[in-house]
């Protein structure tokens, strides 16, 4: 029987895979779990608070949930990690290999996502192939590099089944943004629906892939779903869907928001940051070895946006947070 375990749970990613998760395998089967008290971010499911950088926590928790899957998404994302690169280090390495390590002693299958971060100036940029040189130049991204090695490693030293998708800038409403350098094409739309007016700390022609999150959701299930026989590069396949600059996505907001203003006012980090990436991935190799195919275009990304942060439900149903214990 499966049973999930999802660290970061209350992240970008962790809070729309967690509730998609719980629709697709049913009440029971997955545990969302973050540092952070479940109170603050639990939506329904099972839910509990737990530090993936105590390896004994850790192996605990996978242990009394029977776990055979850990959807690893606990880290300091890119801009972040630039203020801390020490603090970053230590979540994003430590807390990997723990997962590895536990998933080596318990025969769980791992999931954890790679990014175009992984790639640096060197890397050809439109388009970055599946295999090419990774120099990033950016903590984050130097921990994204090793950790695809790390998920390599333990594949091949212990077997572990682990997989990961270089994913891009993600767009989502569900969770605030949690301090990336794409962080700017979520922000725009809260300012659109806020107040028609949005101050973007990148140039107006910085080009970068993205993707809606439904896709992105859908691409980790797929992932995760596909016969382990069908993938070669299994742990960090390059995804991608759109590709835009920031001009165009207020061009794209204004069809729907008419009188929307966007002034430019580059942040020297981000800019950099931004500018050290490809402007676009190569995804042949997910499309080849899993069937990966994106569905949300620009404008249907800007219309989910906007339809949803109109009419954000308010949190999930009360649905208490729940503690897996012995009797589940
Ligand atoms: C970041 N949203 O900006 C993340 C992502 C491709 C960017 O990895 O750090």
């Amino acid at each position: 029987m499966k049973r999930i375990l999802v660290t970061g749970a209350a992240g970008q990613i962790g809070t729309e895979l967690s509730a998609r998760l719980l629709d697709r395998y049913g009440p029971g089967v997955t545990l969302a779990t973050d540092i952070r008290d479940p109170v603050a971010w639990a939506r329904g499911g099972l839910a509990e608070q737990l530090d993936c950088l105590d390896l004994d926590a850790l192996r605990r928790t996978v242990t009394r949930l029977g776990a055979t899957d850990i959807f690893h998404l606990a880290a300091i994302l890119s801009a972040a990690a630039e203020e801390d690169p020490l603090r970053a280090y230590r979540i994003n390495m430590n807390g990997l290999v723990n997962v590895l390590q536990v998933a080596a002693e318990t025969g769980c299958r791992v999931f954890t996502p790679s990014s175009i971060a992984a790639f640096g100036p060197e890397t050809p940029r439109d388009p970055a192939p599946q295999s090419t040189l990774q120099r990033p130049t950016t903590m984050y991204g130097v921990t994204k590099v090793a950790g695809e090695l790390l998920c390599d490693y333990y594949h091949a030293r212990f077997g572990v089944d682990a997989r990961g998708l270089r994913f891009p800038g993600l767009v989502s409403y569900t969770a605030p943004p949690g301090g990336g350098t794409t962080d700017y094409a979520v922000e725009i739309f809260h300012a659109a629906v806020d107040g028609g007016r949005y101050v973007c700390p990148l140039k107006p022609d910085t080009r970068m892939d993205m993707m809606y999150m439904p896709d992105a959701i859908r691409a980790i299930i797929e992932l995760m779903e596909a016969p382990a026989t069908s993938l070669v590069h299994r742990n960090a396949f390059n995804v991608t869907a759109v590709h835009f600059t920031p001009a165009e996505l207020a061009r794209a907001i204004r069809a729907h928001v008419p009188g929307f203003e966007i002034d430019y006012a580059p942040d020297p980090l981000r800019q950099a940051i931004a500018d050290s990436w490809p402007e676009r991935l190569d995804d042949s190799e997910a499309r080849e070895q899993w069937g990966w195919r994106h569905e949300y275009e620009l404008p249907d990304m800007v219309a989910g946006m906007l339809r949803g942060l109109k009419t954000r439900p308010a949190r999930h149903a009360a649905g208490p947070a729940g503690r897996w214990n012995d009797a589940d």
